[in-house]
């Protein structure tokens, strides 16, 4: 079978699914000569098996609001794969969600996992569920039925569920809180866990930092730092936050920050107290970021992305298809020279075509935003182990887990001086697994 056919047979079954066939054709076509040239792989139809979730699991979500209506949503977990570690992977709540996307993102997340060098397999899930205008009362009774079901499938040997869009510390504690209660054992089941309830040091800070520290890797191989560089930085959220911090302790300058009303530009940089207002107003408030704009007056841009302020490093740190191939060409025009992936597959295939075809250092998220699910499974460790490293231990450990992805997309990514991440990355990714269900037999 060809490249093409086996694409195509993948469209067909999943059809319904765009997200999900975009996902798979961009990891084919970096593998394809590396499994054709593998009889051994190609006889045990590796790639069939690979890309077809090892179980679905699907759900109703009944629950109450404060007002007394009774509402329904629909729960997922997708198991992707588990040959080298439990299901391991986050929880989307927003209204977009559904199987196609979660699929993209489970079958993201092996590839991902495999490149943390920990023995972690792949797994998403979530709902449709809106949190937003939600009380915490009403986000609680959801959490609470969402695990009536789920808890069943789950287990810290088994699938270990963490956060995504929507779901932070809150939802994670209401969760976690109903897995204990039901099944009666205090473990390790979930990630992200609160700091005084078996949460790791770093853990929230991981998937920011982390996507900092790849580009400063990327960075390196050019003779480049972070420090004086202006970056552009989407989304306000959990992954956001973070990178602006620790661009900020890098001496390097963020000036927007988005949310999915639109952008703030802040030419001074977002530092300082202005950075505190950020944490306050997304984490304890839950409000809009054109608050930003009002409460320091500056310029804020509705119903628009970032991506048309000139910068030298871009982050895109909200969600999938955030820059398409004409952002994509505005962003190098502007002498955007690096873009490192904090959310999950955010550049669409044409803008990749864009940031490859211009040779800049292109961190695609897989690498790039894998401090997070890393840090995930360091906490693991750390509840097996009944004890808590220190915040300087883990984010040493991070560190160091980025650079080692960062080697391996090096290593198998390199096209004479330069370095096709995105190729290295899912070369590297994919013979782990690979090798790891060659070895496990037909299952
Ligand atoms: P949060 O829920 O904390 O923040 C998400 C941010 O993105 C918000 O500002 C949100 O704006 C914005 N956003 C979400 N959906 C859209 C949309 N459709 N259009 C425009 N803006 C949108 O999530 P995280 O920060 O945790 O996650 C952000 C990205 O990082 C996701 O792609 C996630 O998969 C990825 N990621 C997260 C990891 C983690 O550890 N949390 C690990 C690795 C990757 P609004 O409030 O208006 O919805
Ligand atoms: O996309 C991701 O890697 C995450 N949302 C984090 C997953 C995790 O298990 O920490």
């Amino acid at each position: 079978m060809t490249m093409h056919e086996f694409l195509h047979q993948v469209s067909a079954k999943n059809s319904d699914q765009p997200e999900f066939i975009q996902a798979v054709t961009e990891v084919v076509e970096s593998i394809w000569p590396v499994y054709d040239s593998n009889p051994q792989l190609k006889k045990a139809r590796i790639l069939d098996r690979i890309v077809e979730p090892e179980r679905v699991i699907i759900f109703r979500v009944p629950w109450m609001t404060d007002a007394g209506e009774v509402m329904v949503n629909r729960g997922f977990r997708i198991e992707f794969n588990s040959a080298i570690g439990p299901y391991k992977g986050g929880l989307r709540f927003h209204p977009s969600v559904n199987l196609g996307i979660l699929k993209f993102l489970g079958f993201e997340q092996v590839f991902k996992n495999s490149l943390t060098t920990l023995p972690m397999g792949g797994g998403k899930g979530g709902s449709d569920f809106n949190p937003r205008g939600r009380s915490d009362e009403e986000v609680m009774r959801f959490c609470h039925s969402y695990m009536l079901e789920l808890f069943r499938h789950i287990g810290p040997n088994t699938d270990v569920p963490a956060g995504d869009i929507g779901v932070g510390k809150r939802e994670i504690g209401f969760m976690y809180g109903m897995y204990k209660k039901i099944k009666n054992e205090v473990t390790g089941v979930f990630t992200g866990k609160g700091l005084d309830w078996g949460g790791s040091l770093i853990r929230p800070e991981a998937t920011g930092y982390g996507a900092v520290y790849f580009a400063d890797e990327m960075l390196k191989t050019r003779a480049q730092e972070i420090a004086g560089k202006t970056v552009v930085i989407s989304g306000s959220g959990n992954v956001s936050q973070y990178a602006t911090q620790k661009v900020n302790d890098l001496g390097g300058k963020v000036v927007t920050l988005s949310d999915s009303d639109g952008f703030i530009y802040d030419p001074d940089g977002i530092k300082g107290e202005k950075w505190d207002f950020v944490m306050d107003l997304k984490n304890v408030r839950r409000g809009r970021i054109s608050e930003y704009a009002k409460e320091f007056g500056v310029k804020y841009f509705p119903g628009e992305r970032p991506w048309g302020i000139p910068c030298q490093i871009a982050l895109p740190c909200a969600t999938q298809n955030e820059i398409n191939g004409e952002e994509a060409k505005t962003l190098v025009k502007n002498g955007c020279i690096c873009v490192s992936e904090g959310a999950n597959m955010p550049t669409t295939p044409e803008g990749v075509e864009v940031f490859l075809g211009n040779k800049i250092l292109y961190g695609p998220g897989k690498a790039a935003n894998a401090g997070g699910v890393s840090t995930s499974g360091l906490e693991m460790t750390q509840n097996s182990m009944r004890l808590s490293w220190t915040r300087d231990e883990v984010d040493a450990r991070l560190h160091q887990i980025m650079k080692a992805i960062h080697e391996q997309c090096v290593r198998h990514g390199k096209e004479g001086s330069f370095i096709n991440y995105v190729k290295g990355a899912n070369v590297g990714g994919f013979l782990k697994v690979a090798n790891a269900m060659m070895d496990q037999g037909l299952i």
